[in-house]
């Protein structure tokens, strides 16, 4: 069987490259390793350019058999219709436009998708829902620490897992690692919660006329968890 390709959203950023700061695109090795471990072949999309057109936007998504929308920066609350809380972390214009321009094109097309971290947030936002800015700021301090001081490769708060996510993980409690400030507020209509953390914070959801788009609030990809690596087979499979 052919290996799909999967495109994997990198971040701009800077960089030190000894004396001068060039503009980058980057992405993590992790998600990289963990897509071709899953069986497919990984290739890195950028927003450095464009807006790309629509028509662009529909190449892209031709050549590949899925995507997988990686984390990073904060999305900006335009997208949502709010104006930017004191609270806001560093956005890219650029990469929203372009992922939630994938996002349409990639369900017209019915390509499969993985959102990871800020994946679940531009992929709410992309269908209409809205987003914590901060979530200490918006539901107070009384709230699951979801930004974890410890190690990626630590677990750190409870999900209770619901549809998809108990299936895949055949048990209805597991415990994943967070690293996020916002979160998804008000979930788009055609998505369905999957995973909440006990302050109630959505952690997971799948399209619910597309079970082969899905998105998690945690990060799979920095540990070689066997619950994590199946999220990624599983993704893998529905590119094929
Ligand atoms: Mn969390």
């Amino acid at each position: 069987m052919k290996k799909p390709i999967i495109g994997i959203i990198g971040l701009g950023t800077m960089i030190d490259i000894g004396q001068s700061k060039p503009k980058v695109t980057v992405l993590q090795d992790d998600y990289i390793k963990r897509v071709y471990e899953a069986g497919g072949l990984p290739i890195v999309l950028t927003a450095s350019v464009g807006p790309y057109d629509d028509e662009e936007v529909g190449r892209i998504v031709e050549l590949v058999d899925g995507v997988l929308l990686s984390g990073g920066e904060d999305i900006h609350p335009m997208f949502y219709g709010q104006e930017p809380a004191n609270s806001l972390m560093r956005v890219s214009i650029k990469r929203d436009t372009f992922e939630i321009a994938l996002i349409h094109e990639c369900i017209a097309r019915g390509k499969s998708m993985f959102g990871i971290c800020r994946g679940i947030q531009i992929l709410n936002v992309a269908l209409g829902g809205t987003l914590y800015q901060d979530i200490i700021e918006e539901r107070g301090r009384g709230t699951v620490q979801h930004m974890q001081r410890n190690g990626s490769e630590d677990v750190h708060h409870s999900v209770a897992l619901d549809g998809l996510l108990k299936e895949l993980y055949r048990k209805e409690k597991t415990y994943v690692n967070s690293f996020h400030h916002q979160a998804v507020k008000d979930v788009a209509e055609d998505l369905l919660i999957c995973a909440e953390s006990a302050d109630g914070i959505a952690e997971a959801c799948v399209h619910k006329k597309n079970d082969n788009i899905f998105a998690v609030q945690w990060h799979p990809e920095r540990a070689s968890i066997a619950e994590y690596q199946k999220l990624f087979q599983y993704f893998v499979q529905n590119c094929q």
